[in-house]
């Protein structure tokens, strides 16, 4: 495998509800290295671009409002296959589709408000990581 960046989001339930501090230990714990890390609100522009791709989706209002409701965490991850490694970690969308002890089947909500973003492919994690971390270019 190689060595991979991915992008990662805590989203604004869960930060409200302090898990950030737990969720980055686990990060951690799992052999990422934490290469970057801020709190940031998204502001509505940021949110549908970040999003762009869901835009003719039911769901795509709902989901830019959740994002946007209060500040986020976002991190860039990197470790050999981060992308795929950080999916399992989060585990499925649906959280009560998610395995046992994944940060999704911990926090997750429901499919809608699941806790944390993950980037999907190479492509995708180096677009979402020159959109939210422009100062790491
Ligand atoms: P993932 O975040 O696992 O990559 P996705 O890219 O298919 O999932 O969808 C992006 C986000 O949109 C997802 O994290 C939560 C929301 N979402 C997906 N499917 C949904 C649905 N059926 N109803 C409501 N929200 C949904
Ligand atoms: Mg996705």
């Amino acid at each position: 495998m190689a060595i991979e960046k991915t992008f990662a989001m805590i989203k604004p339930d869960t930060v409200k509800q302090g898990h950030t501090g737990k969720i980055v230990d686990r990060i951690e714990q799992e052999g990422f290295n934490l290469v970057a890390i801020k709190k940031m609100a998204m502001s509505n522009e940021l949110a549908e671009l970040f999003y762009q791709v869901h835009q003719d989706k039911p769901f795509y209002r709902e989901l830019v409002d959740y994002v946007t409701e209060a500040p986020v965490v976002v991190m860039v991850l990197e470790k050999d296959g981060a992308i795929a490694a950080w999916r399992d970690l989060m585990g499925a969308t649906d959280p009560d589709k998610a395995a046992e002890n994944t940060i999704r089947k911990l926090y997750g909500e429901n499919i809608g408000r699941n806790a944390t973003h993950g980037s999907d492919a190479p492509a995708t994690a180096e677009t979402e990581i020159k959109l939210i971390f422009p100062e790491l270019g």
